[in-house]
């Protein structure tokens, strides 16, 4: 297997393919199943409320497995909750909004326990974040492999999402760490969205030749999702107001921090859409048929994309920082994540059931 550790200088240098003019106009019309509701059309159950600031939910047949930042593993299943303390080669470590962040499942998950995850750890006196492969052998959680390491960790902009595309390669998304200079260069993977294979290596037809960077100048992106037709979205955060939500492209360039919301540059994507003035503080995000659904944390509340208007509406709040949705069926899940990652103490956190009321 393949680590990646870094890349070389050279590839600073290697031809960024030139930025398309965005062809967002051709994403279908939005369903309209979930647009126009409002908190009071859906019937709510709390499927736990006994979670600690979980960050991604994911399911398997009956079961759900969610991540929480401190580094635990949660398993619920009929009413019944485990939490396993997952075990990995490198100490993890759970500061600020650093911590265990994304995770996906291998397709066969229920034969193979197989699962990817990105956590934190300490590097040095540094913050780093890596991406490794897991096994749930029915008792235990325990890293068995490594896909990428080293990537730059901060205290809050860590980006963290992790999903297998409809292509099979795993993709990541990366933060800047406050650094202005590496979101910009293809040879650091702070500030990315970064695609490997399954076992860590490089895709063949990855946009830059050896290296994982798919695309580059992100701030802190947390939400990665596909339409149907198997375009990339992400949603990221901004500095102040001015958050993301981006149609990816190999190779391009969304800007950060040279340039944000409207401003435009040579050479640099503009946001499918972003808030203005407004802040949402998005995070995870996923498709319910050609809806692109958003959770926010600022704006306290699962929002949903006209792809029209290209306006976000609020489609649900129970007033709580929304971290992440799953959509099964016709049901949404989502969790909260109460605490803000600049406080300290526990997050008394929520898995919440959204049913439509007819
Ligand atoms: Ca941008």
């Amino acid at each position: 297997m393949t680590r990646i550790l870094c890349v070389p200088l050279f590839l600073l240098m290697a031809a960024v393919p030139t930025a398309r003019a965005s062809d967002a106009g051709r994403i279908a019309a939005f369903d309209g199943t979930i647009a126009g509701r409002t908190t009071a059309d859906w019937s709510v159950v709390v499927v736990s409320d006994e979670l600690d600031y979980p960050w991604q939910i994911a399911r398997s047949e009956g079961q759900f497995i969610l991540t929480e930042k401190a580094g635990n593993i949660v398993v619920l299943e009929r009413g019944r909750m485990r939490r396993y303390r997952l075990e990995t080669s490198q100490p993890l470590t759970d500061e600020g909004g650093s911590g265990l962040l994304g995770m996906a499942l291998l397709k066969d998950f229920r034969e193979s326990g197989i699962v990817y995850l990105f956590h934190s750890y300490r590097s040095g006196s540094d913050l780093s974040n890596r991406v490794i492969r897991a096994r749930f052998d029915g008792t235990s959680w325990r890293e068995i492999g490594i896909l990428v390491e080293g990537i730059p960790g901060h205290r809050l902009y860590n980006g963290g999402r992790i999903a297998i595309g409809p292509d099979g390669h795993l993709y990541v998304t990366t933060g800047w760490t406050e650094n202005r200079e590496w979101p910009q260069r293809v040879d650091s993977l702070a500030g990315k969205i970064l695609r490997v294979t399954l076992d860590g290596r490089v895709p063949e037809d990855n946009p830059f030749k050896g290296s994982p960077v798919y695309s580059l100048g992100h701030r802190n992106p947390q939400g990665l999702a596909w339409n149907a037709a198997g375009e990339l979205f992400v949603a990221e955060h901004g500095q102040t107001a001015l958050d993301e939500v981006n149609l990816i492209r190999p190779g391009a360039n969304y800007g950060w921090p040279a340039v944000s919301g409207d401003e435009t540059r040579r050479g640099t994507e503009p946001p499918f859409l972003h808030s203005g003035r407004a802040t949402w503080a998005p995070s995870g995000i996923a498709f319910a048929g050609s809806e692109l659904l958003m959770t926010a944390l600022q704006a306290r509340g699962l929002h949903v994309l006209d792809g029209k208007s290209k306006r976000l509406s609020l489609v649900f709040t129970s007033n709580e920082r929304l971290r992440d949705v799953h959509v099964s069926g016709q049901d949404l899940y989502v969790i909260t994540t109460s605490r803000s990652p600049r406080a300290e103490g526990p997050s008394r956190d929520r898995l919440l059931r959204l049913s439509p009321r007819s």
